[in-house]
């Protein structure tokens, strides 16, 4: 059974990306259980932003579950990569993750590496960042063991990194680093309408390796406002057994309310 889960962002510093509720976690809390969704995805600027017996009451006074957890605020705030020419950053980098994998492991919740993966440039060669990514999934996905929860690393497109930008890299990275490495893959079906020949292929080229899924359409508008065939999408979610979470992380367009409310008629349709 696909669950649905809705994201929400505490981070100013990433205002205008693809969150769908912002700022007040209580009252997205309160507005996600009234739609009918089963958890909250959080974008939260550290590990220490919000109090974990504050989150726990939220989730509990809403049945609510907390589907992951995002990293970016590393980020986007902090400046830190994975890939960084600089070993005291990439060591500062693996602690702010680390840091996220302890808090959402206590919900049952794992890590998302999405933009904290970073790029190569002209300090790093594309080898050297491979390596470094690899090294550093590693470590993590060792480190997620304790929760018994996987690391989720999310090929992003072109515009957003130079490392892992299809289904099937990703996929041959996982292969690479093996099922004891405790690493599994992003499907962000916004990233693969730029990247893949067809996103459902995208899916089967992905296969066992997918664990997590943003469920957003080709313009990274709530499901419904894009061009994206979602039938053969889903059909081959269901032929890959997926069974993870299908998880809102698109603009708040029109607004949060109506992205939400979008999203899960979207879900509803699709995996209802
Ligand atoms: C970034 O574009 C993205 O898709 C997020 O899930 C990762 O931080
Ligand atoms: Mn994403």
């Amino acid at each position: 059974m696909i669950k649905s889960s809705v994201t929400v962002s505490l981070v100013d510093e990433a205002r205008g990306g693809p969150f769908v509720y912002w700022d007040d976690l209580a009252a997205a809390c309160g507005k996600a259980k009234g739609l009918g969704y089963d958890a909250i995805e959080l974008f939260a600027p550290g590990a220490n932003a919000v109090d974990k017996g504050e989150l726990k009451g939220l989730l509990e006074e809403h049945g609510l579950e907390l589907a992951a957890v995002g990293t970016g605020a590393g980020m986007v705030i902090h400046g830190l990569s994975l890939t960084s020419g600089s070993a005291s950053e990439r060591e500062r980098a693996r602690g702010f993750v680390k840091e996220m994998i302890d808090y959402g492991g206590e919900f049952g919740a794992s890590a998302i590496i999405g933009s904290m993966q970073g790029r190569h440039g002209s300090e790093v060669s594309p080898d050297q960042a491979m390596g470094y990514l690899k090294e550093a999934l590693v470590d993590l996905g060792h480190h997620a063991k304790a929760y018994d929860m996987p690391l989720i690393y999310e090929p992003l497109n072109r515009y957003e990194t130079n490392l892992i930008n299809r289904m099937g890299d990703g996929a041959a990275l996982c292969e690479s680093l093996g099922e004891g490495a405790n690493v599994v893959l992003l499907a962000d079906l916004f990233h693969m309408n730029i990247e893949e020949t067809t996103v459902a292929d995208g899916v089967r080229d992905g296969g066992k390796w997918i664990g997590h899924v943003h469920f957003v359409d080709s313009n990274r508008r709530p499901v419904g406002l894009g061009h994206t065939d979602f039938g053969p999408i889903v059909e081959a979610l269901k032929d890959i057994g997926y069974d993870g979470y299908a998880s809102a992380e698109a603009f708040a367009y029109p607004d949060s309310d109506e992205a939400a409310r979008l999203t899960m008629e979207g879900y509803r349709r699709w995996f209802g």
